[in-house]
């Protein structure tokens, strides 16, 4: 029998290209790389994958794991100081993992940092 997912939760689905880098692991500070990410929040977590195509993929089990960030306790802020580029928000996670996102397009970024930080929110802190 199929689950549904509450509504809450489907309304609060998000996709799209953004740019991304992850800047630390666990706390170890990683050599910067930015690259097109496909970007999918849900209620407890975003999920980056390569193209939007993977994304289907990782459906039907194939291996294709994106790479998931827990939004449980996570930290969101605009930053100017981590990056040369505009439009640069900042997710920091409780295990310490550091991503920057960015689009150059004025509402799009806006769009973005507003609904992660809508689902940080309601999330517990820990
Ligand atoms: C980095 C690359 C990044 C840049 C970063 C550079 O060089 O040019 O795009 O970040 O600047 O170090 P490399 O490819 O050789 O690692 P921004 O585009 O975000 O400015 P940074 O060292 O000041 O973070």
């Amino acid at each position: 029998k199929d689950v549904i997912p509450p509504l809450e939760q489907l309304m609060l689905e998000k996709k799209g290209y953004l740019q991304k880098a992850k800047i630390a692991d666990g706390g170890k500070k990683l050599r910067k790389n930015w690259s097109t990410s496909w970007v999918v929040l849900s209620s407890q977590k975003i999920e980056f994958y390569k193209e939007c195509k993977q994304q289907a993929l990782s459906n039907v089990k194939t291996g294709h794991k994106p790479e998931s960030v827990d939004l449980c306790g996570a930290h969101i802020e605009w930053t100017k100081e981590k990056s040369s580029r505009k439009n640069v928000f900042q997710i920091t996670t409780l295990s310490g993992n550091e991503f920057l996102l960015q689009s150059d397009i004025d509402f799009i970024i806006l769009d973005w940092f507003h609904a992660i930080k809508n689902a940080i929110d309601r999330l517990p802190k820990n």
